[in-house]
This record gives structure tokens, C-alpha cells and sequence, in this order.
């Protein structure tokens, strides 16, 4: 099972910076030689101590050390701005989209440079210091990019979290990573709704003790509580410090950011990246995977809450001196033609967005995208999910005409960048695969039980060797980075994905292989919607499962046992939901409530998630053997009552 092939065409060969004979050498170099690889490509970024050690790791379980780079320094936001000045002071750094069509903003890198610097001393003057944690939780508004390159500016390190998180999850994570300042918003506003982020975070904090400061940019106007003394306008702070800052010099490994990411227990766990190998490999995968050359106009359409958003969004693209757009809205306000609106607006080169928006805008028919230009793309992206090949094929035909390759890229919040995709001068597409992995990516497939397999076949993903942008642990939490990546398959990095490998050695991402589930481009943990349901007083015990949804990707199910004399009702799903959706946020918004008397159970009280993922699928042909289940009997009740039928 090949499918369809397409080549890369003779204009992109011979413009890219890589094509097909580049990629094969430089491949070959870079897994061979990793020092050699590396070292010349961190000669990318700008480095105020040269390092003389370019790898120093080990995925040794008893004792997992990454280190890139380790005894030089630099300034992540030095290297994002300041070297740029002198040749592209004037440059539009950020095009900034707001979420009504006529407002927008243009940031070059001077004015970057100054807010910036001024964000940086309006930190400082409030106490914080290199090492220190600065929670973010703001909309899609530039104050994002200066809050995340001030706190690098001074080496504070930063932990955004996406604006759609309820307060108990914004104080979850202000507390795991002991904040002492909170940026944050008025109100956001998306799709011509607002978002009350000061509300939200005023609730949070009630919770969050170490919390002294609360930096707010005024979006909107609206009113907002205030404590004084702990709260500031962030505009006024701006004025009132000077825009000198000269950049602290960082060591290579020092911490960049924290980045709360969903696993298959647990709380979110805190992604800690450190900032020179991150940089490089955010700068290099940026520029190859999107072929970016000077005067591009590049859109990335993540949200800054996201890895996506700190690594092609800013980082990547401005060590790159890019023009990036950062987009307020969502993707059918006011109409489904906005992405393609916004595109011809500011001529946008490369598009890069998310399977789930893809799949929703061809729902909205082609007569919305061919009432636009679209001249000016070059090139589209895919990241979040892996992409069905019918959404593919709509990308490619109807919104790049048949003109533009697309990179479908595979990586995750751990992997800091890009690992695996294809690079468009060189490598042939094929609609839902990744394709080839990127300089210094050594990808493996496990069987279940770790047996290696070779050529084409199917297992669990894991990468064997380390690359610059790679995730150094779990914030405060060392055992666990080690017990989740290292301790399945020692030696290697786990991915948590399933994956095939075609006869061309081309990777097809199946999706995860734990209990995390994707919801339109989104990870969530199914532990963390069934601690929330638990904690409703009516709910006894709950299971959470995805299933195939044909926007979403996967939906959210649920199994839910209520407590004794609770009666099922309807007004009752409506509140379990709205209960989850306050917990954790929107995105965990259960899709399917079924009520079911008793969960299919091993005798030793184990939940058996995979018939609950079979019935959720509307697939209980195969449940396999039911016959070490306690009670048999519940799971032909689960099938009866299912609220998937097709
Ligand atoms: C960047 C990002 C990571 C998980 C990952 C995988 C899925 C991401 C994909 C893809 C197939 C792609 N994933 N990109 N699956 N094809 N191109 O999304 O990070 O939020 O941490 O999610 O997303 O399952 O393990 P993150």
C-alpha cells in the first residue's frame, strides 16, 4: 500500500536550498557524524562564549543526561532580534492579524527591539530575575512575542499556557512551576467573542500564594477586578522604564522555557527546554523544512500556547530574520474564507496550520477558497495530527493548486522541533505520510515488547539518538522525564506514536500508542478529563477513550458510573460537560457521555480501556478475550447503550 506518489517538481529542486542529492549527504553526515553536523550548523546562531563541546548525552535509563552545546552562552533574544538590526532594523518582524479583518499591525524589528527591552526592564523592575519562573497567559497579541522574548532577554524562563485553560488549570501550573509573575490580558478575543483571561486569572490566584506581580495588557477595555499592589497595566510599566537593556549572557544549557504538555498519567507534565541547542534546531528546521528565504511572508496559524507557536512562530522565524504572522482569530470568523482572506491580504509565501482546520474549511465547500487569489503561496504545512489523505488532497489541489508541496510535519512538545517531514526541494510527497526524517533524526521501530524491526513494517516510534532541540527533563521531575521516554525501550527516546514504515522507508504516523488522545490537533490526557469527572460529586467512576471524529480527529468519550439513586439524565450529561469544560477548559469538552452501570474490569480492578476504545469506535467485532473480565455481563450492556452507533 504505496498510494500516490508526487515528485518533486524541477522548479523546487533547483531553488531550494536542499534538493534530493543535498538531502542524502547531508543526511548521511549528520548521522554518522553528529559532532561534525552540529557543530557547523550551530554557527547559525550568534554566540557570546564560542562552546568547544558540541554533544555530551546519554539515554542510558540510569542515567539520562542531554547536553548541546554545553560550555558556550549565549542570548536567545539577542539572537531573535538585536543581530538582525543593523541589516533589517525596518523589516516587518511580526504581522500581527487581529481577530476583526480590519485590524492589524505591523511590528519591524526596531520596534521589536524596543518593546522588547522595555518589557525586559518592566521585569526586572518588578523583581524578577534570571532563573525565575513568568507564567503567560495572554491571547494572540504581540504582548505574547515581547513577554516571551523579554523573560529570554534576562534568562527568565517562561511557561505559557493557552489562554482556553480554565483557572484551575492556569493555577495547576502556576504553582507546579512556582511563578512569582503572571502576564495576562483584560480579555482576549476570538471569533468576535471575549475571553475574560483577568477574571480567570484573578480565580487562579486565589490558589497561587507565590504569586506577588500581575502584569495586564489592556486588550479590549473591559472592565476587570484589580488588586492593588499585586496588579499593573503593563502599558504604564512600559512608559515608565528606559528601553535600554542590554542582553544577559546564558549558558547554552540554562532553561529557555516550561511548556506543560498532557501525558498518559497524571498531571500535565512541565517540557523544560534550555536555549542553545534549541535555538539552532528551531532556526535550521524552520529554515529548510520551510525553504524560507529572505522577503518571505511566513504564517504559522498555532496559537503561542503551543509548541508550535513558540518554535514557528517566533523563535525559529525570527533567529531566522523572518516576517512572521501571528493571527488573533479562528479560522471561520467572520467567514470560513478568512484564512484565504488573510493570505492574499498579507501575501502570505507559506501556511502552515493544523489537519482539524483543515478538514472543518473543505466542510465549508471550495466556492469560500476560489473566490480568492492565493497567488502568492508557495508553500503549505501540516503539524497536530496526522493528516487523512482526502483533507491532503484538498490541500494540495484546491488551496495551493496543484503549485505548492506540502510539508506534513511530525514532532512534538518534547522534541523542541521538527523531526520528521519532508523538505520540499527534495523529498517526493505522499498524502499522509510524514515522509523522511530531518538531518540527525535516527528513527526506529519497536515492537510492543522492544524487538527491533527492520524495513517496512509497523510498531512503536522511537528515536535513538539525540538531536539539539530535544526536551532535558520534566521541570523539578527528573524521574519522571526518565520513567515516561527512557524505561520502555532503554537506550532509545519513546515517542508514545505508533507508526508504519512503507518499502520506501517513508514514515506514516498512526497516532499514540498511550492513553493520550488528540483532539483537533490538541493533546489531552485521558487521566486528566477522568480526574475531572470524578471530582463531580454525582460521578462514581469514569473512563475516558477517543474515538474517530471527522473533524476533530478524535473525539472525547466517556464512560460515566454515577453514585447510587443518581438518575441519568440528559440535563445531566449537559452538566457533566459544562463541569469539564469549567475544570480543565474548552478543549476537554467530552464529545459522548455514556452512562454505564459498572466498567469492564480485570479481577484485579484494572480498567480494560481497550474494549472501552473498541466500543467507543463502534467496533465490537474484536474485543478479544472478555473472559478474564469480573463481570462479563457489562460489556454487552456498554455495547447496547453505545452512543456511537452508526
Ligand atoms: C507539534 C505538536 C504531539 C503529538 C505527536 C503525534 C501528533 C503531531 C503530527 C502528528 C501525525 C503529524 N502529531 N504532528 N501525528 N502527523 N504531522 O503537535 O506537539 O501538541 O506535543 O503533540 O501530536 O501523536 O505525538 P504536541
Amino acid at each position: 500500500m504505496t498510494g500516490k506518489i508526487y515528485p518533486v517538481s524541477e522548479a523546487w529542486s533547483s531553488s531550494a536550498y536542499i534538493d534530493e542529492n543535498k538531502y542524502r549527504a547531508l543526511y548521511e553526515q549528520s548521522v554518522s557524524d553528529p559532532e561534525g553536523f552540529w557543530g557547523e550548523q550551530a554557527a547559525r546562531i550568534d554566540w557570546i562564549k564560542p562552546f568547544t563541546k558540541v554533544k555530551n548525552t546519554s539515554y542510558d535509563p540510569h542515567n539520562v543526561s542531554i547536553k548541546w552545546y554545553e560550555d558556550g552562552s549565549l542570548n536567545v533574544a539577542a539572537n531573535c532580534i538585536d543581530r538582525h538590526l543593523e541589516t533589517r532594523g525596518d523589516q516587518v518582524a511580526i504581522i500581527w492579524e487581529g481577530d476583526e479583518p480590519n485590524l492589524d499591525l505591523k511590528v519591524t524589528y526596531r520596534e521589536l527591539h524596543d518593546r522588547v527591552c522595555r518589557f525586559a526592564n518592566v521585569l526586572k523592575k518588578h523583581g524578577v530575575k534570571k532563573g525565575d519562573r513568568v507564567t503567560i497567559y495572554l491571547p494572540m497579541i504581540p504582548e505574547a512575542a515581547y513577554a516571551m522574548l523579554a523573560c529570554a532577554r534576562i534568562g527568565a524562563i517562561h511557561s505559557v499556557v493557552f489562554g482556553g485553560f480554565s483557572p484551575d488549570s492556569l493555577a495547576s501550573r502556576i504553582v507546579d512551576c512556582d511563578s512569582s509573575v503572571v502576564i495576562t490580558a483584560d480579555e482576549g478575543v476570538r471569533g468576535g467573542r471575549k475571553v475574560p483571561l483577568k477574571a480567570n486569572a484573578d480565580k487562579a490566584l486565589e490558589k497561587c500564594p507565590s504569586v506577588e506581580r500581575v502584569l495586564v495588557v489592556k486588550r479590549t477595555n473591559g472592565t476587570v477586578g484589580w488588586t492593588p499592589g499585586r496588579d499593573y497595566w503593563l502599558a504604564e510599566e512600559m512608559e515608565s522604564v528606559s528601553a535600554d537593556c542590554p542582553p544577559e549572557e546564558i549558558n547554552a544549557e540554562d532553561p529557555l522555557f516550561i511548556l506543560y504538555t498532557s501525558g498518559s498519567t497524571g498531571q500535565p507534565k512541565g517540557v523544560l527546554h534550555t536555549s542553545g541547542g534549541y535555538l539552532v534546531y528551531a532556526s535550521l528546521t524552520h529554515q529548510y523544512i520551510f525553504d524560507y528565504k529572505d522577503g518571505d511572508i511566513y504564517w504559522c496559524t498555532a496559537d503561542v500556547g503551543w509548541v508550535t507557536g513558540h518554535s514557528y512562530i517566533l523563535y525559529g522565524p525570527l533567529a531566522n530574520g523572518a516576517t512572521t504572522v501571528m493571527f488573533e482569530g479562528v479560522p471561520n470568523y467572520p467567514t470560513a474564507a478568512r484564512f484565504w482572506d488573510v493570505i492574499d491580504k498579507h501575501q502570505v509565501n507559506t501556511f502552515y496550520t493544523a489537519p482539524t482546520a483543515i478538514r472543518a474549511l473543505m466542510g465549508a465547500g471550495d466556492e469560500l477558497v476560489k473566490k480568492t487569489s492565493r497567488k502568492s503561496l508557495k508553500l503549505l504545512g501540516s503539524v497536530g495530527e496526522p493528516i487523512n489523505p482526502e483533507a491532503w488532497e484538498w490541500y494540495y489541489h484546491v488551496v495551493g493548486e496543484e503549485r505548492c508541496p506540502i510539508v506534513d510535519t511530525w514532532w512534538q512538545t518534547e522534541t523542541g522541533g521538527i523531526l520528521i517531514s519532508a523538505l520540499p526541494g527534495a523529498i517526493a510527497l505522499k498524502p499522509g505520510s510524514a515522509t523522511l526524517p530531518f538531518f540527525g533524526v535516527k528513527p526506529a521501530l519497536v515492537t510492543p515488547d522492544g524487538q527491533p524491526i527492520e524495513g517496512a513494517g509497523e510498531g512503536n516510534l522511537v528515536i535513538t539518538d539525540s538531536w539539539p532541540g530535544q526536551m532535558r527533563s520534566v521541570y523539578k521531575d527528573h524521574t519522571r522525564f526518565v520513567q515516561t521516554y527512557f524505561s520502555a525501550y532503554p537506550g532509545t527516546y519513546f515517542t508514545g506514536d505508533g507508526c508504519r514504515r512503507d518499502e520506501d522507508g517513508y514514515y506514516w504516523i498512526t497516532g499514540r500508542v498511550d492513553d493520550v488522545i488528540n483532539v483537533a490537533g490538541h493533546r489531552m490526557g485521558t487521566a486528566e478529563v477522568e480526574s475531572a469527572l470524578v471530582a463531580h460529586s454525582k460521578v462514581a467512576e469514569a473512563a475516558c477513550v477517543g474515538y474517530p471524529h471527522s473533524l476533530k480527529g478524535q473525539g472525547i468519550y466517556v464512560y460515566v458510573t454515577l453514585m447510587e439513586g443518581i438518575e441519568p439524565t440528559e440535563a445531566l450529561r449537559t452538566e457533566l460537560r459544562n463541569w469539564v469544560r469549567q475544570e480543565i477548559g474548552p478543549i476537554a469538552t467530552p464529545d459522548l457521555i455514556q452512562f454505564a452501570p459498572g466498567l469492564p474490569k480485570t479481577r484485579s480492578g484494572k480498567i480494560m480501556r481497550r474494549i472501552l476504545r473498541k466500543i467507543a469506535e463502534d467496533d465490537f467485532s474484536n474485543l478479544g478475550d472478555t473472559s478474564t473480565l469480573a463481570e462479563p455481563g457489562v460489556v454487552s450492556d456498554l455495547i447496547e447503550n453505545r452512543m456511537n452507533k452508526a
